[in-house]
């Protein structure tokens, strides 16, 4: 039966080295290794290596509150105990930690998906951020270098670049467009991206880039600006909320879906060479359109409940992204299945669900705090 939080019991915390060997499975078809595994595309990447037979190893951070809501649902099945997902306390902050990680768990395959990947934080927490997307990767970049040359068996790390190194560079933006970041977040990615070059011509490890463009599901963060939308309309269509708060509506993204992007990721890594590739849709919207067409899908107009708050400006901001995905079409054969449309729509109506469920719990008497962000 499934335990309120029964994903506690899986993590390692405590049991000494060989009793981690000995609760995985004996040698699967492929075992990967993912950091950011609690995050929205951790979880679908669980998912879809799962899906295809992996054994998938989480590293997850110790919070005061759980983290791993959007990891639940892979364990209400009856053999949870054996996998196919165990996970492992950790942090990019903690060098010797992922050394004991790669030692202990031998992975074919490392996604480095942690970040602190919110690019507004960025600007007030620029040193951490460095830390943990620029120097983050590099430790995990140099305990797989030591793990790779030391075992052999070519394991193979996949690095989550971003479109945000891009950042000024006008669109649409490749493989061979100039880097130019606007954000400390930008910056520690663009940093991340070229160790992970480095370490691969140095070596002649098998150690891919994604710049992957921005990806959304309703597994997504609700302090990024469409989650932001789409929970907010949600609520102010059932009357628990009154307005909503943005800061630039003019700004352009080329949105996907996240469960396309991590299959890209996967076909990254299965590819027979390491290389770098572009993961985006080829289509741009502004934040305005993407609200215009949420609001509809909900049915609100957005116009009597949106209001400009300048706490949602960027110091510096990155005004237009749109990828040119055309390398990894050709050569990986990646294309994006889901629709901008579908997009927004499969996010509006999980957010008006969770809405009616709150409610619900209001209606019944229940006390029900919602989880606002102080700002972002
Ligand atoms: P996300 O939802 O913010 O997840 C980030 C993950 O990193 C979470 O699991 C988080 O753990 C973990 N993390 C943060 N700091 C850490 C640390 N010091 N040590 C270990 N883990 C840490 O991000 P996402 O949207 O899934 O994105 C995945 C990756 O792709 C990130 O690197 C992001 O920067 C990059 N990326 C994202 C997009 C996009 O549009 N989504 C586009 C391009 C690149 P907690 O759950 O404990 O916070
Ligand atoms: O902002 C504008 C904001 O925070 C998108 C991360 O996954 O994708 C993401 O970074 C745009 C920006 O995502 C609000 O100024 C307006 O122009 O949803 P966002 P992002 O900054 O594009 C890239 C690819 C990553 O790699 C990152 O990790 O929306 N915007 N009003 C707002 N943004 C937020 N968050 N909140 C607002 O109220």
């Amino acid at each position: 039966m499934r335990h309120e939080h029964a994903i506690e019991r899986y993590i390692d915390e405590g049991l000494p080295p060989h009793a981690v060997q000995a609760s995985m499975n004996p040698r699967p078809p492929r075992r990967a290794l993912i950091s950011g595994v609690t995050g929205q595309d951790g979880s679908y990447l669980t998912e879809l290596l799962i899906s295809k037979g992996y054994e998938v190893h989480g590293i997850i951070r110790r919070t005061s509150t759980f983290n791993t809501d959007r990891l639940e649902h892979i364990y209400s099945d009856p053999h949870e105990f054996a996998g196919p997902l165990f996970l492992h306390y950790g942090d990019l902050a903690n060098a010797s930690r992922l050394r004991y990680l790669f030692e202990q768990i031998q992975p074919d395959e490392i996604y480095n998906l942690a970040a602190q990947s919110h690019v507004r934080v960025s600007f007030d927490q620029a040193e951490y951020t460095a830390d943990v997307v620029a120097t983050g990767a590099l430790r995990l970049l140099e305990a797989f270098r030591d793990y790779a040359l030391v075992h052999g068996g070519h394991p193979r790390f996949y690095q989550a670049g971003s479109s945000e190194m891009f950042g000024a560079s006008r669109p649409p933006q490749n493989e061979h467009t100039p880097f130019y970041p606007r954000s400390p977040y930008g910056v520690s990615k663009l940093a991340a991206h070229w160790y992970a070059i480095n370490q691969r011509e140095a070596y002649g490890l098998f150690i891919s880039n994604g710049i992957l463009f921005n990806h959304e599901s309703p597994r997504r963060g609700e302090t990024f600006v469409t989650r932001k939308i789409t929970r907010a309309l949600g609520r102010i269509k059932l009357g628990l909320q009154d307005k909503l708060y943005l800061g630039n509506l003019d700004a352009r993204r080329d949105w996907g879906h996240a469960a396309d992007y991590v299959r890209a990721m996967w076909m990254v890594l299965r590819h027979d060479s390491a290389d770098d590739f572009v993961i985006a849709t080829g289509c741009s919207h502004s934040v305005r359109e993407f609200l215009e067409l949420a609001a509809a899908y909900a049915g609100v107009d957005w116009r009597t409940c949106v209001e400009e708050d300048p706490r949602y400006f960027r110091p510096t901001e990155v005004d237009a992204l749109e990828g040119d995905s055309s390398k990894a079409r050709r050569v990986l054969g990646w294309q994006p299945e889901i629709s901008f449309e579908n997009v927004v729509q499969s996010m509006v109506e999980h957010d008006l669900e969770l809405a009616r469920q709150e409610q619900t719990l209001l209606r019944a008497g229940h006390k029900v705090v919602h989880r606002r962000a102080m700002y972002a």
